[in-house]
């Protein structure tokens, strides 16, 4: 199985190029923001709870998230691999997900290929998503700013985890969507 983690701080690009790396690959694509802002739409217990941290920019708790990936493995059984997508943001979720893809698949994660982005461009690029979103954590400065405070402090940690795996590539996260998704390939390609 090719597992990936695709890592990097918000507006990184990470939602943008897992779309088109499940293409490529054809690999199931797991987006916990995106399986979050759904509970939220349906207004279910887990997403109105969640909504309390992602409209302030600080993570949810790692037990939901972990529970929530958990229950996707479980309802992908065929599948060929994985992108994982803003997960882990812990090492404690890196953890789990070692511990998940072992018991439940038989695998391991492949690679982390971490997207790096000046912070000025992740700015301009997250309230630019918030014009036409919506999202409530895309249109305050003060929440951005937060949520590039929690990533540099609880989740880039977890780079140390797959480096010392050997398994960790840092890709140029700046220029455009197909340049970056060309380096993504080529990190792939020569695995
Ligand atoms: P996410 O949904 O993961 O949000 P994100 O990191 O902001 O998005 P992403 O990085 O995918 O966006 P992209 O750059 O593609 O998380 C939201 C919240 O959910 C978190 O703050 C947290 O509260 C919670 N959460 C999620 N996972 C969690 C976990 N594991 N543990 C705890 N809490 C969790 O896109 C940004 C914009 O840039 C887009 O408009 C895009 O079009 C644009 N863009 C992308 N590439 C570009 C390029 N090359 N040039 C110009 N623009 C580009």
């Amino acid at each position: 199985m090719l597992n990936i983690v695709l890592f990097g701080p918000p507006g990184a690009g990470k939602g943008t190029q897992a779309a088109k790396l499940t293409d490529q690959y054809s690999l199931v694509h797991l987006s916990t923001g995106d399986i979050l802002r759904s509970e939220l739409a349906a207004q279910t217990k887990l997403g109105l709870e969640a909504k309390r941290y992602m409209d302030r920019g600080e993570l949810v708790p790692d037990e939901v998230v972990i529970g929530m990936i958990e229950s996707k493995l479980d309802q992908n059984p065929d599948a060929k691999g994985f992108i994982f997508d803003g997960f882990p943001r812990t090492q404690a979720q890196a953890r789990a997900l070692d511990r998940s893809l072992s018991a439940k698949k038989n695998t391991a994660i492949t690679v982390m290929l971490a997207l790096e982005v000046e912070k000025q461009e992740l700015i301009k690029r997250l309230m630019g998503r918030g014009k036409i979103s919506g999202r409530a954590d895309d249109q305050d400065i003060s929440v951005i700013e937060n949520r590039i405070s929690v990533y540099n402090r609880e989740t880039s940690p977890v780079i140390d985890y797959y480096d010392s795996q050997g398994k960790f590539r840092a890709v140029n996260g700046m220029g455009s969507i197909g340049e970056i998704f060309d380096r993504l390939c080529g990190a792939i390609d020569n695995l």
